[in-house]
């Protein structure tokens, strides 16, 4: 018996196979889980997903194309979900989107008004949209997962905006938990150290921050995006139904450090 055995659920935000959401999805399907994936629009990105699910050995993934910004985009992929899987168990949302140019140290006093706005719409609202339908998938209970990093509580050079968002993000988590709790469904979210993606890449001074977890994380190393779909199975399984409204670190024990 696998820990995932027959539950269906969707995983946002595969946009290449470097994605934390493609490690997820990975194995999400190996515990026997089925997924649906929802993705930006684009013909490229289609491609690219295509091509990421083939690689971790999905075929004929079942993919959608929504942008979470855009509440009719988010209606369509639910009901589509609703077609085709009647309920489902679990959701994982492991999107975000801030504007690069304010993702340099020394910028976050700059960051426009559209530029903070849009940030924290894609990258917390979208989590409190997407709950919301999946309540009415979710009849006999379900989790919700979302992805953040240690910079929502500290302040990380180049992590500006997003850091804010973070910061929404673990709040909506507790909010939702709390409020959906008694419909027996659990929100949870991953903080994990950072991976090597298209997201990481656009964090200005990214490479000195690999560095400096490798030096002072206490296992003296960065994380596997594996671990976090190791973690991710847990919070999605039965291993994690006493747990509610948390945020998990993945990162090689990193947030821990004082010096
Ligand atoms: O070090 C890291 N990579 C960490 C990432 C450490 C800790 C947390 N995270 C978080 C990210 O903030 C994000 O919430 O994990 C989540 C996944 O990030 P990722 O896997 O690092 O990034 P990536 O592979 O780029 O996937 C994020 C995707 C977007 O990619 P691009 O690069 O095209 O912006 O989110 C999707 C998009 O595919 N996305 C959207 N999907 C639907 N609607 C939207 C949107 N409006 N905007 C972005």
């Amino acid at each position: 018996m696998k820990l995932l055995d027959g539950r269906k659920g969707l995983v946002f935000g595969i946009a290449n196979d470097r994605s934390i959401a493609c490690h997820i999805a990975k194995c999400f399907v190996g515990e026997g889980a089925n997924c649906g994936f929802p993705y930006l629009p684009g013909e490229k990105n289609e491609r690219r997903v295509q091509k990421a699910l083939e690689e971790i050995g999905v075929t004929n993934g079942w993919l959608m194309p929504c942008d979470v910004s855009k509440d009719a985009d988010l209606d369509a992929t639910f009901a589509a979900t609703r077609e085709r899987f009647d309920t489902i168990d679990f959701v994982v949302h492991s999107l975000a989107f801030a504007d690069r140019m304010y993702l340099k140290p020394g910028k976050f006093a700059e960051t426009p008004r559209e530029v903070f706005a849009q940030a924290l719409d894609i990258s917390a609202y979208s989590l409190v949209a997407t709950a919301r339908r999946s309540k009415a998938l979710m009849p006999k209970g379900g989790s919700i997962l979302a992805m953040t990093y240690y910079g929502s509580d500290k302040a990380v050079p180049g992590y500006n905006v997003m850091g804010v968002a973070k910061a929404a993000l673990e709040a909506c988590t507790r909010y939702l938990a709390l409020e959906l709790g008694e419909f027996g469904i659990r929100v949870n979210a991953i903080s994990a150290g950072p991976i090597k993606t298209l997201s990481s890449m656009a964090v200005g001074g990214i490479d000195e921050i690999f560095e400096w977890v490798e030096k002072k994380a206490p296992l003296r190393r960065n994380i596997d995006a594996v671990e976090v779909g190791k973690t991710a199975v847990y919070l999605a399984s039965d291993l994690s139904t006493g747990v509610t409204g948390e945020t998990i670190f993945v990162d090689a024990g990193y947030n821990i450090v004082g010096l």
